[in-house]
């Protein structure tokens, strides 16, 4: 009744086939159309090419979908005033049977309900700057450290805290593996200066990690940072003064709530535009190539 599985998502499931969830706050919230749909039709086939089954996530008249048709993606894509639905979001919109873009967290929180292991993005939410004063921490690490779904991404945006996201990760019990790398990736840009514990080579020292944990019955998440490919970064001087700008208009318009993540994004976007968007749509088929193949790995 509340959850409706894609038969093809069903079947790959039942068969023990993998399967990789994907979200859609990034459909309709974080990219224009007609690029948003073109983005999301092409991590389908991206994930597919890979070797796994896509299942892109969102809430269609208060019913949680996983595994969208394409006709829905494109609603997704074009319809104006499609609610973010995080955690605490879902179960108004579930009751008013209206439609919601799944953040990270619902998207998990969806994907567990259905049974699937592997969920690609882009960036996830974290501990925003001057969290000590506004509690602004998104509900994306929360749900990180109680709902067993791995999440790949491209580390997180420099928006955010990232010093203060990985010592909450940490408290939290949450593993940060980087893909290649030693170094948290920040979206748009490989480094961030910040040291991960562990580097992982491949697909499947991946997935032997997040069988350990949940096989031991350590509950929560997974993150799977894979750094955007070098051709597609931006000069780091140039996107922090970014959003530095971004940040500061923020404040100056006292924005809050669930509204700043989108409100910074928008901005990033705008100031950059042409440059930040092709980058974005790049790093999520990168990360669409490796999440396929670390659920491909989890299943044998
Ligand atoms: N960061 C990005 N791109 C995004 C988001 C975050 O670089 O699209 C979206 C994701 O859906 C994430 C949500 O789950 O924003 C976090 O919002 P908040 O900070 O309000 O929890
Ligand atoms: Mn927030």
């Amino acid at each position: 009744m509340y959850l409706k599985v894609n038969p093809e998502v069903q079947k790959a499931l039942d068969n023990n086939q993998p399967v990789v969830a994907l979200e859609s706050t990034i459909i309709s919230h974080g990219m224009p159309y007609p690029q948003n749909v073109e983005t999301a039709l092409n991590v389908e086939k991206i994930i597919r090419e890979n070797g796994a089954v896509p299942a892109t996530i969102g809430i269609i008249d208060g019913v949680c979908v996983a595994g969208m048709t394409p006709d829905e993606i494109e609603e997704f894509g074009k319809r104006k005033g499609i609610a973010k639905v995080s955690r605490r979001d879902l179960p108004v919109i579930v009751a008013k049977k209206q439609w919601g873009a799944t953040t990270v967290a619902t998207t998990m929180i969806v994907a567990a309900m259905a049974g699937i292991k592997v969920f690609v993005t882009g960036g996830i939410g974290g501990v925003h700057r001057g969290a000590q004063q506004t509690f602004d921490i998104s509900a994306d690490l929360q749900e990180l450290a109680h709902t067993n779904v791995a999440v790949v991404c491209a580390g997180a945006k420099a928006i955010l805290d990232l010093p203060l996201t990985l010592e909450y990760l940490e408290t939290q019990g949450v593993p940060v593996l980087g893909y290649k790398t030693k170094e948290l990736p920040s979206f748009y840009s490989i480094h961030s200066g910040l040291e991960l514990d562990y580097e992982m080579d491949s697909p499947k020292e991946i997935a032997d990690a997040i069988k350990a944990k949940w096989e031991m019955g350590l509950n929560g998440g997974v993150i799977i940072a894979n750094p955007i490919p070098k051709e597609y970064a931006l000069e780091e001087s140039f996107i922090n003064g970014v959003i530095d700008e971004a940040l500061a208009d923020a404040n100056k318009k006292g924005v809050h709530g669930k509204d700043v993540t989108p409100f910074l994004l928008a901005a990033v976007k705008d100031k950059t535009e042409g440059k930040s968007l092709n980058s974005n749509i790049q790093l999520v088929y990168n990360n669409a190539r490796l999440g396929a193949k670390i659920a491909t790995e989890y299943c044998k």
